[in-house]
Order: structure tokens, then sequence, then C-alpha cells
């Protein structure tokens, strides 16, 4: 059984399509970011950067924060959607790098700077929509 840590944004939803692709069960803990619940004790001693996704795999006993490696450990431990070695392997290693590390943070500080910014910060919008 899993339990995936969550809260309804890009990053939560990715673990919770990979989790029904991959039929597995599993459980939500859902974690109000706008409450400050990342901060909570219960839940910032599971990891240090305090930031959802976090899976917990019981039968590995594997506690894992980050998107990327929580794919990689569900396609690997489900033998699905990553080979095991090989052109297509890293075809996919690829494409994962590039979303976490380039179009994610891109697109959360995107987001940030339309919906939660207050001062309106014109050149911060256009540079993160570039
Ligand atoms: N690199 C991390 C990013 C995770 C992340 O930014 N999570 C956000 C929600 S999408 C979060 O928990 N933010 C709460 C905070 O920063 O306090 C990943 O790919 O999992």
């Amino acid at each position: 059984m899993y339990t995936l840590y969550f809260a309804p944004t890009a990053n939560g939803h990715k673990i919770l399509i990979m989790l029904e692709a991959l039929g597995v069960p599993y459980q939500i803990r859902r974690i109000d970011l706008a409450l400050g619940e990342q901060h909570q004790p219960q839940f910032a001693r599971l990891t240090p950067h305090r930031k959802i996704p976090l899976l917990i795999d019981e039968e590995q006993a594997v506690t894992l924060p980050e998107s990327a490696a929580i794919l990689q450990c569900l396609a690997e431990t489900h033998g699905q959607f990553l080979p095991p070695t090989g052109a297509e392997r890293y075809a996919v290693l690829h494409w994962l790098a590039w979303q976490v590390s380039s179009l994610g943070p891109m697109a959360g500080q995107l987001y940030h700077f339309i919906h939660q910014d207050t001062e309106g910060n014109q050149y911060a919008r256009s540079r993160y929509q570039a």
C-alpha cells in the first residue's frame, strides 16, 4: 500500500496519475499548502524539503520526496513506463529531467506572478510567460 502526501497542484497530480495508470492501491493524505500544513512537524519530519508530493511505500520501507524520484521509483517497482536499458530509457529520463527542472519551475513561477503576486510585477510575468 502506498501513501501519497498530496495537494491538488501539478506536482501532486503527476503522482496521482501515475498511481492510477499503474492500478496500484494507495491512500491519500491531503496537505493544505495554503494553511501551511507542509511546515507542521508530522509532515516536516518526513521530508527535509517540506513540499508535496511525498510517497511512502510500506513494502519497500521507502519514504520519498521529489516527483521525479517518485515517478522513477514507481516505474521501476512495477516495470512500466521506463525501459530497463538503452536509448528509450534515456529518452524517458531526458523528458523527466526537463519537466522537473525546466517546465515545472517556470510554470510555477508564472502561476505565482499571475495569481499570487499582489504587486503586479510585469517584468516577472513577461519573463516566465516567455
Ligand atoms: N522539485 C519538487 C517540487 C515540489 C513542489 O514545488 N511542491 C510544491 C507544490 S507543487 C509545494 O509543496 N509547495 C509548498 C511550499 O513551497 O511551501 C518536485 O518535483 O516534487
